[in-house]
């Protein structure tokens, strides 16, 4: 008798109509064919095999180069459920409507079935999907992000508990491209694009999108968060993990080598993207990294900013829509050396700077995890790890302060769901507006909004230990336009005041929006920083802030009934705390 798996993959083949059905392994034998297959078609290249042995570089279609939010659905049967931040569609119209693009999406094509473990093998939190694609870059990419093969195979069995996932390129045409999800019934269709977040269905669209729908049901958190260990000098380490939108430096802060390592501080990496919360028998939060490897945004990456991912991507990596010198070596904007003569840019031409920057300004480094140098030793811990901090940024010239802390969960849900950033090449649209990206999950949260506020307090109160929440913001400009903080590894001074607030100290000032560093309270030995632009950075003024919660007022007011009255009087308790008059509300 068939098993659930075999009738769905039979079911989809009808649709599709493949020339031939190939179920994956995740084998070393099966990337080399993967690898065979690309080159053939001829938009993918082998590197130098001296310098990046069994590395490729693939140039994908110029249309299709970062996620597209405005093609990104929820179908859910109420359109109230996926609330106002998402693009809806009824199921019924959704199947219908995007069901022609898949009838004989497949013909001539191989359809590859690719079984996927989210999470470590063996972890009561890991969850199994397959994803069914046509697409051999998306075959060799989710080799890399999830565990593919008997480790998803020996959890499905014969049973029906997996998140199907249909991906096909279409015609790779934005008119007919669809990115949707049937969170009711746990199920994936994507059409028309190879671009990652689109198309490697393990990734975005079930570790976020749907997983945050499992995890309101089922009592747990799924967020877009990266996840470290802080080691001190005594060689305890502490866990934390930090939501930022994409593109706004979760990878590097994830892997950095840290500015005070000499006096005993060091980061860990447990992930760079993504994080399943699960309340643990010890009465913390434990997080499980999902995924199997990391797909990071190369301009701006080199061996200052992260050395630790420049040293892991030597070897086994893709790299998608960066230049290629002549020796076959992958080049970006921002990679600490200059154009060499004869440079081709993204698109295989020859580099000029007439045709913009030589790498797409989102193009991607995908690296296996296991190769990072500060990979932590329980990165892939059954029992996840537990997080002691949660730290949400934002991408902000002006306003948010360099750090500060809530006051409790419930404030800290605010200063979560009240975050703003400016946006980033991550997904397609314009770059450097202010959005408002509540807890960075304003692209991926697969259900309302205001539900998942409530999800959130909820799960502080149901947790005897709930992390410290904290806020922090990197970008913070001075009156020259310049950045006042340095960032990359110094950035674990801020991460040592987050940790010295853990285990107690209490060198914090209180303002209207929460809890600040002291002036001296931060460790800034050896940065060459003047005292003035630590004030700058840790100011917190009260007009801008009074803008804010005006902004904030008319951002929460369109989730209506479902917004948790808690929010509401957090937000009435920031009004009063900034001496706002009545008709300034
Ligand atoms: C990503 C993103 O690719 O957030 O991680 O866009
Ligand atoms: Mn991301």
């Amino acid at each position: 008798m068939s098993t659930p798996l075999e009738l769905w993959v039979e079911e989809v083949s009808r649709i599709t109509r493949p020339k031939q059905i190939v179920w994956c392994d995740g084998s070393g034998r099966e990337r080399e064919q993967m690898v065979e297959t690309l080159l053939a078609e001829g938009r993918t290249f082998r590197l130098n095999e001296q310098s990046y042995p069994g590395c490729i570089l693939n140039r994908s279609d110029p249309s299709d180069v970062a996620r597209t939010e405005q093609l990104t659905f929820i179908c859910t049967r109420r359109r109230e459920d996926a609330g106002p931040t998402n693009n809806w569609m009824a199921p019924a119209e959704a199947k219908d409507k995007v069901g022609k693009l898949f009838a004989g999406a497949m013909a001539g094509r191989t359809m590859y079935v690719v079984p996927y473990l989210m999470g470590p093998a063996g972890s009561p939190f890991s969850r199994a999907g397959v994803e069914v694609t046509d697409s051999p870059y998306v075959v060799a990419s989710m080799g890399i992000m999830a565990r593919i093969g008997s480790a998803a195979l020996d959890q499905i069995g014969a049973g029906r508990d997996f998140v199907p996932g249909l991906h096909s390129l279409g015609d790779l045409s934005p008119d007919r491209r669809f990115i949707l999800h049937f969170p009711e019934e746990k199920l994936i269709w994507s059409v028309g694009s190879g671009y990652g977040g689109n198309a490697l269905l393990g990734k975005k669209c079930f570790a976020l999108r749907i997983a945050s729908w499992m995890a309101r049901e089922q009592g747990w958190l799924a967020e877009h968060m990266l996840i470290l260990g802080l080691e001190d000098p005594s060689g305890k380490i502490t866990y934390m993990a930090a939501a930022f939108p994409s593109a706004c430096g979760k990878t590097n802060l994830a892997m950095m080598v840290s500015a005070l390592e000499s006096s005993g501080y060091r980061v860990w990496t447990v992930g760079d993207d993504i994080a399943w919360l699960h309340p643990g028998p010890d009465g913390y939060l434990h997080a499980v990294n999902p995924e199997a490897g990391f797909f990071g945004v190369a301009p701006g990456t080199n061996p200052q900013t992260n050395p630790n991912v420049m040293q892991a991507l030597r070897q086994n990596s893709i790299f998608t829509n960066v230049g290629m010198t002549p020796s076959r070596e992958p080049w970006w904007e921002g990679n600490g050396s200059p154009p060499p003569a004869g440079l081709l840019d993204w698109q295989g031409r020859t580099f000029s700077s007439a045709n913009g920057p030589a790498a797409h300004p989102n193009s991607r480094f995908t690296v296996p995890a296991g190769q990072l140098p500060s990979i932590s030793p329980h990165w892939e811990d059954p029992a996840g790890v537990p997080i002691s901090a949660i730290i949400f940024g934002g991408r902000r010239a002006r306003v948010a302060p360099l750090v500060f802390e809530s006051m409790n969960w419930q404030h800290g849900v605010f200063i979560a769901a009240t975050m703003a950033s400016e946006t980033t090449a991550a997904q397609t649209g314009a770059v450097g507006v202010t959005r408002r990206d509540p807890m960075a999950m304003l692209p991926f949260c697969g259900y309302h909004m205001g539900d998942y506020f409530r999800h959130w307090l909820e799960m502080g109160r149901s947790v005897p230990h709930p992390p410290k929440i904290f806020r922090v913001n990197w970008f913070r400009r001075g009156a020259d336009g310049k950045f006042l903080w340095p960032g990359f590894g110094e950035n674990v001074r801020v991460l040592k005041w987050i940790l010295e607030r853990v285990q107690g100290g209490d060198h914090a000032t209180e303002t209207p929006i929460g809890l600040v560093p002291t002036p001296d309270a931060l460790t800034l030995d050896g940065l060459n920083i003047s005292r003035g632009a630590v004030e700058e950075l840790l100011s917190v003024d009260p007009d801008d802030w009074r803008r804010e919660a005006e902004e904030t007022k008319t951002f929460f007011a369109q989730f209506g009934d479902r917004l948790p009255a808690e929010l509401t009087q957090e937000h009435a308790a920031l009004v009063k705390r900034l001496g706002m008059s009545a008709s300034a509300r």
